[in-house]
């Protein structure tokens, strides 16, 4: 149960099943004696960040405080979890340049045709009848990662599966 902190950037459109996995994952932590903690829109859009929208520039101040929050998180030496759609390369940037070492960017593979039939909040409904604007995937871009330190395919396969991979990700970064 001896581990290193590190934040765990989970990127992905609505839907993709980040913040499941994410707990998943944490789960599996838990059982090994790991401390972690995972910030998503759930817990960080309503307070931290709650007088940001979804422009490009709100997007990326909320991005800006979740990795001034993961730093301090890595020096308190816990492992945190961000579960953000962060769809832009250059915000991302920041948080790996920011972030150095610590930063594992994860990105959850998953199509807009897949995230829109599940659609489980019934978001995706709403921004294509106009009702929510920038919303990512349809009104606003999702910038593919470039070099992610790991690819899974959360449309397509199973969600234990997927975290089997970051796992490994973890064990082969000496993180646990
Ligand atoms: C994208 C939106 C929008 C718009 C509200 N675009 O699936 P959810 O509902 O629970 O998670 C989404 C969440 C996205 O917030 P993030 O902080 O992850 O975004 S970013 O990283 O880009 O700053 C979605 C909901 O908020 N939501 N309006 N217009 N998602």
């Amino acid at each position: 149960n001896r581990h290193k902190g590190a934040v765990l950037w989970f990127t992905g459109l609505s839907g993709a099943g980040k913040s499941t996995l994410a707990h998943t994952v944490e789960e599996r932590l838990h059982q090994l004696g790991c401390r972690t903690y995972v910030f998503d829109g759930d817990n960080v859009r309503h307070g931290l960040c709650g007088d940001l929208g979804f422009t490009a520039e709100d997007r990326r101040e909320n991005i800006r405080r979740i990795v001034e929050m993961g730093k301090l998180f890595v020096d308190a030496g816990i492992i945190a979890f961000a579960a953000f759609i962060s769809p832009f390369e250059k915000d991302r940037q920041r948080a790996r340049e920011r972030l150095g070492a610590d930063y594992n960017e994860i990105y959850c593979r998953c199509s807009v045709e897949v995230c829109e039939q599940r659609d489980i909040k019934g978001l995706y409904k709403r921004a294509r009848a106009g009702e929510i604007k920038d919303f990512t995937g349809i009104s606003s871009p999702y910038e593919e990662p470039k070099r992610p330190e790991l690819t899974v395919d959360t449309g397509t396969q199973p969600l234990q599966y997927c975290a089997d991979q970051v796992i490994d990700l973890l064990r082969g970064k000496g993180i646990i």
